[in-house]
């Protein structure tokens, strides 16, 4: 594997945390020990943990309001790609990104698909993007795309749909992300039903082009662009078109996408059972925001859907594997730490939902006790699993502190100086 970061100053980071590490991590092995778990068992879990990067989160994202880029952003898929090989050299938990068309449509397939090779990445869902015009596009999106009254506009839509998909095959991407900001501003703007009937018979003409081993994940969205009536809003349309479509389409959970307050993890619980959990966009809200670094505002709610997701694993078995990304934007901080950050995040609840003890949390149900239920849960989430994950990524080859390492590289200076920025830079985007 090509590497970014020099292997020697990972070495030394590593060598002069080791110590410490393994004292906090024989200590734990103790306490967890005590309760009959197995600490080796956890830390080749973490290790076989993956989620996605998106390329376009390792730009600065900037707000409705203003943009501040950041020193040495990328200007091109072939330097997102090298930001994205960093974030996994270090965290050994990102082996794939998630590209957006047209944004990161390569000038050459095959050197992409080369270059991702030689980092040791490969390709997650690509996702296509039809919530803004580009260039010499012949029909605006402005009234909708898979859903606009103009037929040619939704064919036009339904076209680029396809072009993703042969894109994301060439790149060997098995899956389309398939998000619209569709919808209505006002009352009486759209007929409801209308709309999404419309929405419906376009999504039909991409589904027919999806090859065999392919996946469309549907991604709703309570509002904004549209912030009267969204035409995918919430699970249950999502659940319905992926039923309406077939086997192939499922729904994908953006965690930020809900109304405050939603019980996400309740409808992580219902798509699992129905057999339509395609997938996560992982990311964290306050208010009725969507892109704030994955875990850090709460935590515990990505707890309860992780707990969900091993609930269902154990239950489906290897049958059950929902894509996981992150989906963020970020404004205030480095990129590249963000995502290395969220990916511990996401890596963290993994592995605390994998210390629930199961079998005496279905003998508190079963004996219908509410306080010893909700303990059990939360003695896995107050665990402090850090210095498995450390752990994890030092095996692998990774870095025991990734965001320390990674200041200690100097890696934003250098590329500040390798990458002076120009116009017409590819942009970055929040979805
Ligand atoms: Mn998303």
């Amino acid at each position: 594997m090509d590497i970014l970061i020099d292997a020697g100053l990972v070495a030394q980071h590593n060598a002069g945390l080791q110590a410490d590490l393994a004292a906090d991590y024989d200590a734990l092995a103790g306490v967890l020990a005590r309760r009959g778990q197995d600490i080796e068992r956890l830390t080749v879990l973490a290790q076989g943990f993956a989620v996605a990067v998106p390329s376009w989160g390792v730009g600065t994202g900037g707000t409705r309001f203003a943009r501040f880029p950041g020193l040495g952003e990328p200007r091109h898929v072939m330097e997102k790609l090298e930001d994205c090989a960093v974030i996994h050299q270090l965290t050994r938990a990102t082996p794939a990104v998630s590209l957006h068309f047209p944004w990161d449509k390569p000038s050459d397939v095959a050197a992409l698909r080369e270059q991702a090779l030689r980092f040791g990445l490969g390709f997650d869902a690509v996702n296509s993007n039809t919530f803004q015009d580009q260039p010499g596009q012949a029909h605006s999106y402005k009234y909708g795309s898979l859903t606009a009254q103009s037929a040619a506009a939704r064919e036009q839509a339904v076209a680029h749909n396809i072009e993703c998909i042969e894109l994301g095959r060439a790149l060997g991407s098995t899956g389309l992300t398939v998000w619209v900001g569709d919808g209505a501003n006002f009352p009486g703007q759209h007929n409801l039903r209308g709309a999404l009937e419309r929405y419906l018979d376009s999504m039909r003409g991409i589904y027919a082009a999806l090859p065999a081993d392919w996946l469309m994940y549907i991604e709703h969205k309570l509002f904004e662009p549209a912030f009267y009536a969204s035409t995918i809003a919430d699970w249950g349309t999502s659940f319905a078109c992926a039923q309406a479509l077939g086997d192939k389409a499922k729904c994908l959970v953006d965690l930020g996408h809900h109304a405050p307050n939603t019980n996400i993890e309740m409808i992580v619980a219902r798509l699992a059972q129905f057999g339509k959990l395609g997938g996560f966009h992982f990311n964290d809200s306050k208010y009725g925001d969507d892109d704030l670094d994955s875990g850090s505002i709460n935590p515990f709610q990505l707890f309860l859907v992780f707990n969900e997701l091993a609930d269902a694993a154990a239950r489906d078995g290897a049958a059950f594997k929902p894509a996981y990304m992150l989906d963020q934007s970020h404004n205030v901080t480095d990129p590249i730490e963000s995502l290395m950050s969220s990916a511990v995040e996401v890596q963290r609840a993994f592995v605390q939902a994998a210390m629930v003890d199961r079998a005496a949390l279905a003998e508190h149900q079963a004996a219908n006790d509410a306080l010893q239920s909700a303990q059990a849960l939360k003695k896995a989430f107050r665990t402090d699993v850090g210095p498995i994950l450390a752990m994890a990524r030092l095996r692998s080859g990774g870095a025991a502190d990734p965001v320390a390492c990674y200041r200690a590289s100097g890696y934003r200076a250098n590329a500040a100086a390798a990458r002076p920025p120009k116009a017409g830079a590819s942009g970055s985007g929040i979805v």
